[in-house]
């Protein structure tokens, strides 16, 4: 709700800091038993709070989870994130971000789970979505571009992500195009773009981002072991997911404003900086066919250009790359 929202708002900024009962009353404009009642509320969730006379109350710990209150204690966005649909368990959240999508959903909501049961990749193949130890999110954005340039969008993604894990694991991770994340040649991060578009225009884009966050090793399905890895086994602790959902909200709101101003041209070389296959020889799996070769980089339309032994230029749109 609105008063939650403030009521969060005002925990962020007092910084682990006691804000008086009369205070939150005022600012939330409503009366000092509905206060009690909000921490009441955050309290069930899991919120440590400190309640002390005449001083008021303090945010002591908070329950690391990725519900709805969480994540916006302490958001810095303006509209990605600022509403929330948090569920413990989904089939996948890109299925109800599609249907809010649908019924009006604005531009920047974000849909959140502790768990997928069916959570997907690219062409129908599974994601592994454990309980309480990743990020399984969907983002709604309404972007006005023409529908071929949405691929863009991944790649954006891809750089959003790779800055928020260099900012809070400290990790410089590799991005290999299109969709992936990895840290050590392992995959840590998956993305799914999803459009809804006529041909002239896009109706909504759906972002769905899979993040392995805290699982240990032994944690992963047998299937992926060895190609899977997540930012706690590479850095050697855990971290917090909430944080790491903000500050990826934020570096994408960045990103997304740029690019809707100046185009793709800045995320292009951001990407660059991140995707260390360029250069390499790497096999692009295509639907046409397999197609081995230098990938010599992106356009700036955001498409793999590889050139084969004959010198040939091929421009790919869509492939699986094995590096
Ligand atoms: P992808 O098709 O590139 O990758 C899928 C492949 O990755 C699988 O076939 C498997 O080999 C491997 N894999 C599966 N689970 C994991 C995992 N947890 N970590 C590493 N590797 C794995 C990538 O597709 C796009 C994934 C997007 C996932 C998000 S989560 C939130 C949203 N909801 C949803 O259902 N999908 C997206």
């Amino acid at each position: 709700s609105d008063t939650r929202r403030k009521l969060l708002e005002l925990f962020s900024e007092a910084n682990g800091d006691f804000i008086s009962g009369q205070k939150i009353s005022e600012v939330l404009g409503c009366s000092r038993t509905a206060v009690w009642k909000h921490i009441e509320e955050l309290r069930k969730e899991g919120f440590e709070l400190e309640a002390v006379r005449r001083l008021g109350y303090r945010i002591v710990k908070t329950p690391d989870k990725v519900t709805a209150n969480e994540i916006q204690l302490g958001l810095k966005t303006e509209t990605f994130g600022r509403y929330i649909h948090f569920e413990e368990e989904v089939t996948s959240t890109q299925k109800i971000a599609l249907r809010l999508a649908y019924e009006g959903a604005k531009e920047g909501t974000l849909v959140i789970a502790e768990q997928q049961t069916a959570g997907r990749g690219r062409m129908d193949r599974k994601w592994f979505s454990p309980k309480g130890t990743g990020i399984w999110m969907s983002l709604i954005l309404r972007p006005p571009i023409p529908p071929q340039k949405a691929p863009q969008l991944t790649l954006l993604t891809a750089v959003a992500i790779a800055q928020a894990i260099q900012e809070k694991a400290n990790i410089v991770p590799d991005i290999k195009w299109p969709n992936d994340i990895l840290i050590n040649g392992k995959k840590c991060v998956g993305i799914l773009t999803e459009l809804q578009a006529d041909p002239d225009r896009i109706h909504s884009v759906i972002i769905g981002m899979g993040i392995n966050v805290n699982q240990t090793l032994d944690q992963f399905p047998e299937e992926i072991r060895t190609i899977a890895t997540s930012l706690a086994i590479e850095k050697g602790e855990r971290i917090q997911r909430a944080q790491l959902v903000q500050e990826i909200l934020l570096r994408l709101e960045r990103l997304y404003q740029q690019y809707l101003q100046y185009g793709f041209r800045p995320i292009k070389l951001l990407w660059e900086g991140y995707a260390t296959s360029i250069g390499k020889e790497i096999t692009a799996r295509t639907l046409n066919g397999t197609i081995k070769g230098i990938a010599l980089g992106i356009t700036d339309e955001g498409v793999l250009m590889l050139e084969d032994e004959e010198k040939h230029i091929h421009y790919i749109h869509s492939a699986d790359i094995q590096l």
